[in-house]
């Protein structure tokens, strides 16, 4: 390059104006929370992504800093490699080697976050068991009685008679509490909750030898691994992402959505709404932001308190209002319809409005930035989990603990109250909220399509195998600010219920579709092929399913076991005419949880970007060869269509192997001929 031409390069990169609010995002209330923060001169992820770009070895994956003769770098050079791959660390340590290693830790990270939300749990349900706690109940015993057998716990005693009793319900608590928390510590054997893949799948895991010994085992020996000069083969290390992601998604966030389901209830389909819009000028405004439900589970009883609403009504306001952000939002929103403020790129935005009196976070996805924001209004935020503290800004903490924890959420809720009176800034909150229907758990899709006295997902069966549903498509994740808020899932989810794939959806990717109107019923009218049109409309469902949280990824493993369990769509998840999608993934959860779907037999795709790219090998064994291994494998394809284009190629790939390609055509002819005949 010339100096001219640096020089004009230089000028041009000055003069680039910035993106517009509407170009960041898709969601209105989000573009207008942007334009809002942007007058106020608060600054947000939305101008940090603008100023700052990612490093490019760093995305490829290729930078290793696991000691401190690096950071060793090793980029691909843009003509890519010729002959053989020659780049090396100072160990030595290949390109290939470098990826899969720092792929490792994330699947490490992501399945430790899962897996120790689940351990929390796992000690709450015991100490609840154990009536060490006044708080929290055994609330759900038909769960409980349908998972203690894979704990290998009795639910029947030998009577006198010879005959079998009902065993006493407190004493299948507490041993399914202790087994359940074992499962951590295991250092042998194997993570009992495995087993409930369907059998084949098992039959493939321990054949690998990749079923997983202990949670947190796995976990640990892939820290081990990845240490310099330890594991230097990427198929190997590959091997041990396997055993940990399959004690994330078969194990610990199983057990925790579970065990959940037991303390606070299963799920089934309730109206709610979401977005910006659910926050009120005349309320206290609490939003519950993170992850684990036994904090917001109590909170949402605080709030319900008559002598809460007095104090808040003494206080001025007309009552209190909750809402969530991220996956607590879920939580809370499955179990009590709580409406859903936001996904993880609003969470800054919520406190813009100037009307959120408290935001209450526990641990993950919560932006360390909330706090300066919040210094900027009256906001109080409130850290509760001695895992995760804010230094910056002027946060306060009130921990939470199992033992008191309906006193610690009064505490927090009169806090917010007594905050309500101090907005100091005029509030504006966006005018967008749209109604939805969430609760999807699969024991409730059981019952929607089966009905009370026949649950089965037999009746989703027959609509794949008849061809009017295509196939199934799992949506999930986060959002990313290296692309425009929420359009990834937007567009993939509509392309995809177009082309008759019904959608389950989780994490942030849910509150998306909770935004735009898809998860409604009437939606289907509107977005879906005829096919799946048809079947919502007959069954009463949207076209998205809201399944839950990310900890409630374990509810999608078990609605494809449910689906392969109902036959006549192969033995095993590979064989299902289905597909993964994580389109906006930022956190380290999404890979442990993409590697437990692909090993679990599904191809699945991610957006944005997947930080391999700098290793061709290593990226064409989770693209192409681990395919052969487990019958499902990863992709990239940022093009949100292309993206789901993918996803149905797949899907009509699997529906030619299964024979029921045909059934397909002949539907489509016939709502073909249907529709002329209107016409006519
Ligand atoms: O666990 S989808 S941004 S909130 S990581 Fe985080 Fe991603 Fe949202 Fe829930 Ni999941």
């Amino acid at each position: 390059m010339t100096v001219e031409e640096a020089k004009r390069k230089l000028i041009a990169k000055k003069e680039k104006k910035p993106p517009k609010p509407e170009e960041l995002s898709i969601d209105p209330a989000t573009a207008k929370m942007i334009r809002r923060s942007q007058e106020l001169e608060v600054e947000t992820i939305f101008d940090r992504a603008q100023a700052m770009k990612p490093c490019n070895i760093g995305v490829q994956g290729t930078c290793c800093k696991n000691c401190a003769q690096g950071p060793c770098r090793l980029p691909l050079p843009k003509s890519g490699i010729e002959g053989k791959d020659t780049r090396k660390g100072l160990c030595g340590a290949t390109a290939e080697t470098i990826a899969a290693r720092n792929f490792a830790r994330m699947v490490a990270a992501g399945a430790a976050a899962h897996s120790d939300h689940g351990r929390g749990v796992a000690e709450t349900f015991l100490a609840a068991a154990r009536k060490e706690t006044k708080d929290y109940q055994i609330k759900d015993t038909n769960k409980l009685l349908e998972i203690a057998p894979d704990f290998g716990v009795e639910i029947t005693v030998e009577g006198k008679d010879g005959g079998l009793l009902d065993r006493d319900m407190d004493e299948i608590a507490v041993e399914v509490g202790e087994k359940a928390l074992a499962q951590w510590g295991q250092q042998q054997g194997e993570v009992c909750t495995s087993k409930r893949a369907p059998a084949p799948r098992y039959e493939l895991w321990k054949k690998l030898g990749v079923v997983p010994r202990g949670i947190d085992r796995e976990i640990v020996e892939i820290m081990h691994r990845t240490h310099i000069g330890v594991d230097q083969d990427y198929e190997n290390l590959v091997e041990q992402c396997t055993r940990a992601a399959i004690a994330d998604g078969w194990g610990g966030s199983m057990i925790a959505t579970d065990l959940q389901d037991i303390l606070f209830g299963c799920p089934y389909p309730l109206k709610s709404a979401a977005n910006l819009g659910v926050l009120k000028e005349d309320h206290v405004n609490i939003v519950i932001h993170g992850h684990e439900p036994l904090l917001s589970e109590m909170i949402v009883q605080a709030a319900e308190l008559p002598e809460m609403v007095a104090l808040a009504k003494e206080k001025g306001a007309k009552g209190i209002q909750l809402s969530g952000i991220c996956c607590t939002a879920n939580e809370i929103l499955m179990r009590h319809g709580v409406p859903l403020c936001g996904n993880f790129l609003q969470q800054e935005l919520a406190i813009v409005t100037g009307a959120v009196d408290a935001m209450v976070v526990d641990v993950q996805c919560i932006m360390e930035n909330i706090a300066n924001v919040a210094d900027c209004f009256h906001t109080k935020i409130i850290t509760t989990n001695p895992r995760a503290k804010i230094a910056s800004g002027n946060t306060m903490h009130i921990e939470f603990d199992e033992h008191s924890a309906f006193e610690d959420a009064k505490r927090i809720v009169r806090t917010a109250i007594e905050n309500f009176p101090k907005r100091e800034k005029e509030v504006m909150i966006p005018d967008n909220a749209s109604d939805l229907i969430a609760g999807f758990s699969y024991e409730a899709i059981n019952y929607h399509l089966g009905g009370t006295f026949r649950g089965s997902y037999t009746p989703l069966n027959d609509n794949i195998i008849n061809g009017r549903i295509r196939g199934i498509g799992g949506v999930v994740g986060c959002n990313n600010a290296r692309t425009t808020h929420d359009e990834g899932h937007i567009t993939i989810i509509k392309e995809l219920i177009k082309h008759d794939v019904i959608v389950l959806t989780t994490g942030c990717n849910a509150i998306t579709c909770g935004k735009a109107g898809l998860l409604t019923p009437e939606s289907a009218k509107v977005y879906c092929g005829p096919g799946l049109a048809e079947v919502c409309e007959a069954v009463g469902i949207p076209p998205v399913l809201h399944m839950g949280s990310c900890v409630d990824n374990s509810r999608i493993l078990m609605a494809a076991t449910e689906v392969v369990k109902a036959g006549g769509l192969g033995n095993d998840i590979s064989e299902l005419p289905a597909a993964g999608s994580a389109p906006e993934w930022m956190s380290e959860k999404a890979i442990s949880i993409g590697h437990y779907f692909v090993t679990s037999g599904v191809y699945t795709v991610f957006g944005v970007t997947l930080p391999v790219s700098g290793s061709p090998v290593f990226e064409s064994y989770l693209y192409k060869e681990l395919e052969s291994i487990y019958g499902g494998m990863w992709d990239m394809v940022a093009d949100p269509i292309e993206h789901a284009h993918k996803m149905i190629a797949h899907i009509d790939k699997k529906r030619k192997a299964l024979g029921i390609d045909k059934a397909r055509e002949r539907v489509l002819m016939d709502m073909a001929d249907r529709r002329e005949l209107e016409a006519a």
